[in-house]
């Protein structure tokens, strides 16, 4: 009886085991399965990607992903590069100063994109003087190795000299008439580079710097400036409180603005961005100027009142530091490493028509 029972309880394990190792069995083989399969998958990707592009295609691809690799220091989260200057504004526009990047990773993405750069510049009446050194000194610093027209806007065309240029670049003179007075060359860009952005240089460049001709560039100007929209910190007010800017105050004229708004005083004789936006902008302040033509005022600072005011209400996604536009007068102020553009000095009296 004995005997019996516990070879019924023997038989029992013995059912139970081999359900165990049948299951244990059964997970094992699934699994396998399912790694394998996982395995082929990729790579059958990978093959299937080799296989999709003859040899030599495919290795030129490893060769530019190899290109591609980039060896530089690393940005640290705790030590921002420049500590005695701002580098980003409280709508979140960068402030470009000199240590605040890295123009090889900048000049990798505008490489790839294949950007091409319009410059803007007029010389109109005797204010042809400049464009030699303008244009001799933009070669040496301005955009070195991308795609560059410069647009030269002149009433004296056989005054502007055909200089050598390098491969990419192209000049484009633009024969427009000349204004009665200096103040309505300086405003009348507006109206000229909003013409031109309709009918020429939508379909010929990506971004338009637009800079006064009266310069000379010293230094590195590149894509670093590149962005949307952009302008320039102005070299006598970057440390000046608002009280202390020359905004217009009148509030006859379209360019007023009250001494308890504005955020920087912004230069005229630069600012830039895609074409888009330099056609709303300039439509805007060209706009502005003729609406207080009509009403008998011109603001203080003309075309730079109105930029001032336009940057107020619509503001740059990128801020030029004075080093960009900066002028001998202004001494040399530490946080001023590089001066990139310099203003070439005039006599007023002399160059200027009435
Ligand atoms: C400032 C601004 C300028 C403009 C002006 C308005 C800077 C560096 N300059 O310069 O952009 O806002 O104030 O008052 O921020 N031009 C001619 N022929 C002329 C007169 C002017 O071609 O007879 C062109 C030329 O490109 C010149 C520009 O207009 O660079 C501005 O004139 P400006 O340089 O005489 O004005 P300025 O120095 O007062």
């Amino acid at each position: 009886m004995v005997f019996t029972d516990n070879w019924r309880k023997f038989g029992r394990m013995k059912c139970w085991l081999f359900t165990i190792c049948l299951a244990l069995l059964f997970i094992f083989l699934f699994s396998w399965h399912a790694l394998r399969n996982s395995e082929c998958h990729s790579r059958a990707m990978f093959s299937c990607k080799a296989l999709s592009t003859n040899n030599t295609e495919y290795l030129d691809q490893c060769k530019e992903v190899k290109l591609q690799r980039k060896l530089y220091n690393k940005p640290e989260t705790l030590k921002p590069p420049r500590t005695d200057v701002l580098m980003m504004t409280p709508w979140l526009a960068p402030i470009v100063w000199d240590g605040t990047f890295n123009i090889d990773i900048l000049n990798d993405q505008f490489h790839q994109r294949g950007v091409r750069i319009g410059l803007t510049v007029f010389a109109i009446k005797k204010y042809t003087v400049f464009i030699k050194t303008f244009l001799e000194t933009a070669e040496k610093f301005f955009m070195v190795g991308h795609k560059v027209n410069y647009y030269v806007f002149t009433d004296r065309a056989s005054e502007i000299p055909n200089i050598t240029l390098s491969e990419g670049r192209r000049l484009v003179v633009l024969d427009v008439p000349g204004c009665k007075r200096w103040q309505d060359v300086t405003m009348r860009r507006m109206e000229m580079i909003h013409n031109y952005s309709r009918e020429l240089f939508i379909n010929e460049v990506d971004y338009l710097v637009c800079v006064d001709v009266d310069m000379r560039f010293n230094d590195h100007v590149g894509v670093e400036i590149l962005s949307d929209v952009f302008g320039a910190l102005h070299p006598g007010f970057f440390g000046a409180s608002r009280q202390e800017f020359t905004y217009e105050r009148r509030s006859r004229s379209q360019a007023c603005i009250p001494t308890d708004e504005g955020d920087f005083y912004y230069a005229g004789g630069y600012f830039g961005g895609i074409v888009e936006e330099v056609y709303k902008l300039t439509c805007h302040c060209h706009q502005a100027i003729m609406i207080d033509k009509e009403n008998n005022i011109e603001a203080i600072w003309h075309d730079e009142s109105h930029l001032n005011k336009y940057f107020l209400y619509h503001k740059p996604t990128r801020i030029l530091s004075p080093e960009y536009i900066w002028m001998d007068d202004y001494g040399s102020p530490a946080a001023v490493k590089r001066k990139r553009f310099i203003g070439v000095p005039k006599d007023n009296a002399q160059i200027r028509f009435k």
